[in-house]
Protein backbone atom coordinates (compact mmCIF):
# COMPACT_ATOMS: atom_id res chain seq x y z
CA UNK A 1 0.00 0.00 0.00
CA UNK A 2 1.74 3.31 -0.86
CA UNK A 3 0.28 6.40 1.15
CA UNK A 4 0.88 8.95 -1.23
CA UNK A 5 -1.79 7.44 -3.56
CA UNK A 6 -5.80 7.73 -3.80
CA UNK A 7 -8.22 6.31 -5.47
CA UNK A 8 -11.14 8.41 -6.03
CA UNK A 9 -14.52 7.02 -6.65
CA UNK A 10 -16.78 9.18 -8.45
CA UNK A 11 -20.75 9.38 -8.17
CA UNK A 12 -21.18 5.92 -8.19
CA UNK A 13 -24.89 6.19 -8.10
CA UNK A 14 -28.01 4.52 -8.99
CA UNK A 15 -29.45 7.62 -10.69
CA UNK A 16 -26.36 6.91 -13.10
CA UNK A 17 -27.09 3.32 -13.76
CA UNK A 18 -29.65 0.70 -15.44
CA UNK A 19 -33.12 2.04 -14.31
CA UNK A 20 -32.07 5.83 -13.52
CA UNK A 21 -32.93 8.96 -14.91
CA UNK A 22 -29.11 9.36 -16.35
CA UNK A 23 -28.07 5.94 -16.97
CA UNK A 24 -24.74 5.81 -18.23
CA UNK A 25 -24.21 2.82 -20.82
CA UNK A 26 -23.67 0.00 -18.60
CA UNK A 27 -23.02 1.96 -15.43
CA UNK A 28 -23.81 -0.92 -12.98
CA UNK A 29 -20.94 -2.67 -14.60
CA UNK A 30 -18.20 -0.96 -12.61
CA UNK A 31 -19.50 -1.64 -9.30
CA UNK A 32 -17.61 -5.32 -8.80
CA UNK A 33 -14.40 -4.01 -10.42
CA UNK A 34 -14.27 -0.78 -7.64
CA UNK A 35 -14.81 -3.30 -4.85
CA UNK A 36 -11.82 -5.37 -6.23
CA UNK A 37 -9.57 -1.63 -6.62
CA UNK A 38 -10.67 -1.04 -3.23
CA UNK A 39 -9.79 -4.16 -1.74
CA UNK A 40 -6.42 -4.48 -3.74
CA UNK A 41 -4.43 -2.77 -1.10
CA UNK A 42 -2.74 -0.77 -3.36
CA UNK A 43 -4.60 2.77 -2.44
CA UNK A 44 -3.22 4.33 0.86
CA UNK A 45 -6.35 6.51 0.84
CA UNK A 46 -10.27 6.24 -0.95
CA UNK A 47 -12.44 9.18 -1.81
CA UNK A 48 -15.35 8.91 -2.41
CA UNK A 49 -17.58 11.71 -4.57
CA UNK A 50 -21.74 11.80 -4.40
CA UNK A 51 -23.84 13.78 -6.59
CA UNK A 52 -26.57 15.30 -4.54
CA UNK A 53 -28.77 17.60 -5.48
CA UNK A 54 -31.29 19.79 -3.89
CA UNK A 55 -34.83 19.36 -5.91
CA UNK A 56 -35.44 21.83 -8.77
CA UNK A 57 -31.41 22.19 -8.67
CA UNK A 58 -30.11 24.81 -11.66
CA UNK A 59 -29.20 21.81 -13.53
CA UNK A 60 -32.17 20.57 -14.30
CA UNK A 61 -33.85 20.89 -17.59
CA UNK A 62 -37.02 21.58 -15.76
CA UNK A 63 -36.52 24.34 -14.25
CA UNK A 64 -36.00 26.37 -17.57
CA UNK A 65 -39.10 26.27 -19.20
CA UNK A 66 -39.02 25.33 -23.03
CA UNK A 67 -35.45 23.38 -22.51
CA UNK A 68 -35.30 19.45 -22.64
CA UNK A 69 -32.42 17.58 -20.91
CA UNK A 70 -29.87 17.57 -23.18
CA UNK A 71 -30.57 20.91 -24.49
CA UNK A 72 -27.86 23.26 -23.54
CA UNK A 73 -27.87 27.24 -22.64
CA UNK A 74 -25.83 29.76 -21.03
CA UNK A 75 -25.60 29.29 -16.96
CA UNK A 76 -23.23 31.81 -14.80
CA UNK A 77 -21.60 32.63 -18.52
CA UNK A 78 -20.97 29.14 -19.72
CA UNK A 79 -22.40 26.76 -21.57
CA UNK A 80 -24.20 24.00 -19.79
CA UNK A 81 -25.87 20.86 -20.65
CA UNK A 82 -29.53 20.37 -18.82
CA UNK A 83 -30.16 17.19 -17.22
CA UNK A 84 -32.99 15.10 -16.48
CA UNK A 85 -33.65 15.48 -12.55
CA UNK A 86 -30.99 13.46 -10.62
CA UNK A 87 -29.73 12.76 -7.58
CA UNK A 88 -31.61 14.74 -5.56
CA UNK A 89 -30.63 14.43 -1.93
CA UNK A 90 -32.03 12.01 0.45
CA UNK A 91 -33.71 9.61 -2.82
CA UNK A 92 -32.84 5.91 -3.04
CA UNK A 93 -30.90 7.13 -6.75
CA UNK A 94 -28.94 9.56 -5.26
CA UNK A 95 -27.30 6.73 -2.63
CA UNK A 96 -23.86 5.38 -3.01
CA UNK A 97 -24.83 2.23 -4.82
CA UNK A 98 -25.98 -0.48 -2.50
CA UNK A 99 -23.09 -2.91 -4.25
CA UNK A 100 -20.11 -1.06 -3.47
CA UNK A 101 -18.43 -2.08 -0.08
CA UNK A 102 -17.52 1.19 1.99
CA UNK A 103 -16.14 -0.25 5.14
CA UNK A 104 -12.63 0.98 3.05
CA UNK A 105 -13.95 4.81 2.11
CA UNK A 106 -11.88 7.27 4.13
CA UNK A 107 -14.23 10.11 3.15
CA UNK A 108 -16.96 11.36 1.01
CA UNK A 109 -17.08 14.59 -0.87
CA UNK A 110 -20.88 15.58 -1.59
CA UNK A 111 -21.30 17.89 -4.74
CA UNK A 112 -24.07 20.05 -6.47
CA UNK A 113 -25.35 20.74 -3.03
CA UNK A 114 -26.01 24.49 -4.04
CA UNK A 115 -29.47 25.17 -5.26
CA UNK A 116 -27.66 27.43 -7.95
CA UNK A 117 -24.22 25.93 -8.60
CA UNK A 118 -23.35 22.68 -10.10
CA UNK A 119 -20.41 20.58 -9.65
CA UNK A 120 -18.64 18.30 -12.23
CA UNK A 121 -15.50 17.72 -10.63
CA UNK A 122 -14.68 16.79 -7.07
CA UNK A 123 -12.07 19.62 -6.46
CA UNK A 124 -14.04 22.37 -7.37
CA UNK A 125 -17.78 23.12 -8.24
CA UNK A 126 -18.62 25.00 -11.71
CA UNK A 127 -18.86 28.34 -12.06
CA UNK A 128 -20.93 29.95 -9.81
CA UNK A 129 -23.31 33.35 -9.86
CA UNK A 130 -20.13 34.90 -8.52
CA UNK A 131 -17.53 34.03 -11.81
CA UNK A 132 -15.87 31.72 -9.34
CA UNK A 133 -15.01 28.33 -9.52
CA UNK A 134 -14.62 27.47 -5.25
CA UNK A 135 -12.97 24.59 -4.02
CA UNK A 136 -14.82 21.60 -2.39
CA UNK A 137 -11.55 21.13 -0.07
CA UNK A 138 -10.53 17.95 -1.22
CA UNK A 139 -7.47 18.91 -2.67
CA UNK A 140 -6.37 19.86 0.56
CA UNK A 141 -7.42 16.72 1.94
CA UNK A 142 -5.47 14.68 -0.12
CA UNK A 143 -2.20 17.25 0.48
CA UNK A 144 -2.23 16.99 4.01
CA UNK A 145 -2.12 13.09 3.94
CA UNK A 146 1.52 13.49 1.39
CA UNK A 147 -0.99 11.99 -1.30
CA UNK A 148 0.88 12.16 -4.46
CA UNK A 149 -0.93 10.29 -6.88
CA UNK A 150 -4.47 10.15 -7.53
CA UNK A 151 -6.27 7.28 -9.60
CA UNK A 152 -10.08 8.11 -10.82
CA UNK A 153 -12.95 5.59 -11.28
CA UNK A 154 -16.93 5.71 -11.68
CA UNK A 155 -19.52 7.99 -13.66
CA UNK A 156 -19.77 9.35 -15.83
CA UNK A 157 -16.49 9.17 -17.75
CA UNK A 158 -17.40 11.75 -20.02
CA UNK A 159 -18.48 14.38 -17.28
CA UNK A 160 -17.79 14.01 -13.80
CA UNK A 161 -15.01 11.54 -14.25
CA UNK A 162 -13.43 13.86 -16.73
CA UNK A 163 -13.59 17.22 -15.14
CA UNK A 164 -11.99 15.35 -12.07
CA UNK A 165 -9.10 13.90 -13.73
CA UNK A 166 -8.34 17.31 -15.48
CA UNK A 167 -8.80 19.45 -11.82
CA UNK A 168 -6.83 16.92 -10.16
CA UNK A 169 -3.55 17.04 -13.14
CA UNK A 170 -3.67 20.87 -13.25
CA UNK A 171 -3.39 20.57 -8.96
CA UNK A 172 -0.66 19.33 -9.42
CA UNK A 173 -1.16 15.46 -8.65
CA UNK A 174 -0.09 12.76 -10.66
CA UNK A 175 -3.63 11.41 -12.16
CA UNK A 176 -4.51 8.19 -13.71
CA UNK A 177 -8.18 7.61 -15.18
CA UNK A 178 -9.04 3.80 -14.44
CA UNK A 179 -10.44 3.67 -18.07
CA UNK A 180 -12.85 0.01 -17.46
CA UNK A 181 -13.77 0.94 -14.00
CA UNK A 182 -15.78 4.18 -15.36
CA UNK A 183 -18.84 4.42 -18.07
CA UNK A 184 -19.70 7.25 -20.55
CA UNK A 185 -23.40 9.00 -20.55
CA UNK A 186 -22.55 9.35 -24.31
CA UNK A 187 -20.28 6.55 -25.83
CA UNK A 188 -19.98 8.06 -28.84
CA UNK A 189 -17.65 10.75 -26.59
CA UNK A 190 -15.29 7.90 -25.87
CA UNK A 191 -12.18 8.83 -28.19
CA UNK A 192 -12.55 12.50 -27.46
CA UNK A 193 -12.66 11.83 -23.73
CA UNK A 194 -9.31 9.90 -24.44
CA UNK A 195 -7.66 12.12 -26.16
CA UNK A 196 -8.78 15.15 -24.19
CA UNK A 197 -7.42 13.28 -21.26
CA UNK A 198 -4.02 12.02 -22.57
CA UNK A 199 -3.57 15.90 -24.51
CA UNK A 200 -3.34 16.69 -20.56
CA UNK A 201 -1.18 14.60 -19.04
CA UNK A 202 -3.32 11.85 -17.60
CA UNK A 203 -2.98 8.52 -18.07
CA UNK A 204 -5.36 6.24 -18.99
CA UNK A 205 -5.04 2.68 -18.26
CA UNK A 206 -6.71 -0.89 -17.44
CA UNK A 207 -4.20 -1.60 -14.43
CA UNK A 208 -4.74 -0.45 -11.24
C1 LIG B 1 -22.80 13.86 -13.66
C2 LIG B 1 -24.14 14.99 -15.12
C3 LIG B 1 -24.74 15.65 -14.08
C4 LIG B 1 -21.72 12.86 -13.46
C5 LIG B 1 -23.38 14.52 -12.60
O1 LIG B 1 -21.61 12.29 -12.35
O2 LIG B 1 -20.94 12.62 -14.40
N1 LIG B 1 -23.18 14.10 -14.91
N2 LIG B 1 -24.36 15.40 -12.83
ZN1 LIG C 1 -25.51 16.19 -11.21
Amino acid sequence: MSHERALILVDVQPDFMAGGPLACHDGEAVVAGINAAMNSGRYGHIVATQDWHPAGHLSFAERHPGKAPFDTMMLHGECHTLWPAHCVQGTPGAAIHPGIDQRAIDVIIRKGTHPEIDSYSAFRNNTGPDGQRRSTGLAGWLEARGVREVYLCGLARDVCVLWSAEDSRYLGFQTHVLWSLTRPVTPESDQATKTRLQAGGITVTDRD
